[in-house]
């Protein structure tokens, strides 16, 4: 049993109307400590390969596998999102303490071809505070039009595209997203969104979750997908692979082969290389 912050029609009803919904808690702070752990002694290991967890690294540790399917998670959203869920992936969005990381105001829906809706779950693996440059919203922006986005090469931007919105917007309703550790804030794709710098002593440490309703549909590119609630009855996603090895040789295989199928859509256009692919890190540690 998962105890909900309030009754699922009023979650409902609040993610509906602004686009966004926090606090939702999915782990305890413990539970959260052990995920900042488990990543931090990957990085150490592993410093040559950190950008690999940029996308999809629910594919290369079981840790991460078993979080996602955990009952916080799957029942926070299932009211949002209703009873069959896909995760699409999971990413580490972590920002160097006194650093100079940020990421520009943006929607997610100008590179995403799934619809009708996505949703990410900001999991918190430290506290976010407007110090440390929590996430950023515009609730009831989702119901904006897609606006219009360029890119630039600034190694300061989180986002590897780097790309922000290039045109002018109202943003006099923005929020900070502050959350404990083992907290999330649900956010629509299409809610406009950004953080700042973090001005602190400590690492901002946090992890994108990436889920739908199971019949959402992709265009282009066939993709690969994980079944976290629920059941699939529509097939519109190739079932992902989860690990059994962390880091393994065959779940590295499989992670690329599984990011090269999500950034073939994404990354059109664009001239850069995903971390994902590459994993050179810019400016996460
Ligand atoms: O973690 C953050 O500060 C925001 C990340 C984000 O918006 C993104 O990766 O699209």
């Amino acid at each position: 049993m998962v105890d909900l912050p309030e009754s699922p029609d009023a979650m409902k009803r609040r993610f509906e109307r602004d686009g966004c919904y926090f606090p939702l808690p999915v782990l305890t702070e413990a539970e959260a400590a052990e995920c900042r752990a488990e990543c931090e002694a990957f990085e150490r290991e592993h410093p040559d390969h950190v950008g690999l967890y940029d996308m999809k690294a629910n594919l290369l540790f079981p840790w991460i596998d078993r979080l996602i399917r955990k009952p916080g998670l799957t029942e926070g959203l299932a009211p949002l999102l209703g009873p069959d869920i896909l995760c699409w992936g999971v990413g580490f969005r972590n920002k160097p303490a006194d650093s100079k990381t940020y990421v520009g105001w943006h929607q997610d829906t100008p590179y995403i071809h799934i619809g009708p809706l996505l949703v990410t779950c900001w999991l918190a693996l430290t506290p976010a505070t407007e110090a440390n440059g929590c996430l950023r919203v515009i609730p009831g922006s989702h119901k904006w039009p897609h606006l219009r986005h360029d890119e630039k090469d600034d190694p300061d931007s989180m986002l590897t595209r780097g790309h922000y919105i290039a045109e002018a917007f109202d943003d006099s309703g923005v929020i900070p997203v502050v959350l404990r550790p083992g907290e999330a804030a649900v956010i629509h794709y299409n809610i406009v969104h950004s953080s700042q710098t973090n001005r602190t002593k400590g690492r901002r440490m946090g992890m994108l979750i990436d889920c739908m309703p199971a019949d959402s549909v992709k265009t282009g590119e066939r993709e690969y997908a994980t079944l976290i609630r629920g059941e699939d009855r529509w097939n519109n996603f190739e079932p992902d692979t989860p690990p059994k090895t962390a880091f393994g040789a065959a779940e590295r295989e499989n992670h690329r082969h599984s990011v090269e199928a999500m950034t073939a859509d994404f990354y059109a256009g664009s001239d850069r290389t995903p971390e994902s692919l590459t994993g050179k890190t810019r400016n996460v540690l």
